[in-house]
């Protein structure tokens, strides 16, 4: 490899985490570059194609989105994380999709302030959540014993619904327990814990509390 990685970041987004992880799991030296998205500086609006985050800067060319950074960032660095089998490797892309999916659908149900609507978007993340639970190994990992790539990209979602959990005590994975036995064993590793700031936890409140949306309604503390 040759330049050095620069990931622009934005602390609280998960998708930006997504590719973190891989770079950690990787032990990969790169550069990360926090900009506030709700101000975006000058030079951000330039360089990101669809004006969002990840973008990571490979000396003068820049890739955006996050499952294609995290390959990117897989490929040039081998071994790789993806699954052998073609097969599975395409499915396994596909169920990634569908976590952005239920990550989108997280966001409006933590910060909208309508409860029919936050309700609403809850039974979306709960059934999509049991559709993943119905395809998952069963094992440690989404594919059995090994981490691969789409164990990276489910962390963040899970590192959010944790925050949910302990800021609302809405347990979202009550129904699922392979997923949340993978949420457990995803949430202690290194290259997950080291993929944030340390007050994401404080900044995640933060930001349910400053969207006072339903969600703030039934914090426990
Ligand atoms: N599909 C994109 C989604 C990225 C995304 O939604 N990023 C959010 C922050 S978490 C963002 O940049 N939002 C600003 C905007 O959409 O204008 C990916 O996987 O990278």
């Amino acid at each position: 490899m040759s330049a050095k990685l620069d990931l622009i970041s934005f602390k609280l987004c998960p998708f930006v985490q997504r590719a973190v992880i891989v770079l950690k799991k990787k032990n990969i030296d790169f550069d990360i570059t926090y900009i506030d998205l709700n101000n975006p500086p000058e030079w951000f609006k330039e360089l990101s194609p669809l004006g969002q985050v990840p973008v990571l800067k490979v000396g003068n060319d820049v890739l955006f989105e996050s499952s294609v950074i995290q390959e990117y960032v897989d490929e040039i660095t081998p071994p790789s994380l993806q699954p052998t089998d073609p097969l599975v490797k395409a499915k396994n892309r596909a169920w990634i999709s569908f976590g952005g999916d239920i990550l989108m659908a997280l966001h409006p149900m933590v910060t909208n302030k309508d409860e029919a609507v936050s309700n609403e978007k809850r039974a979306v993340v709960l059934q999509k959540l049991a559709q993943l639970e119905a395809v998952h190994s069963g094992g440690s990992f989404f594919n059995g014993s090994e981490f691969n790539m789409i164990d990276a990209a489910y962390a963040p979602m899970f590192m959010r619904m944790n925050f949910v959990k302990k800021l609302t005590n809405i347990d979202l994975l009550a129904n699922t327990p392979k997923l949340a036995k993978w949420s457990e064993n995803l949430l202690a590793l290194d290259c997950v814990q080291e993929s944030v700031v340390p007050e994401l936890p404080m900044m995640y409140k933060g930001m349910v509390k400053h969207m006072d949306g339903y969600l703030a309604t039934l914090l426990v503390d």
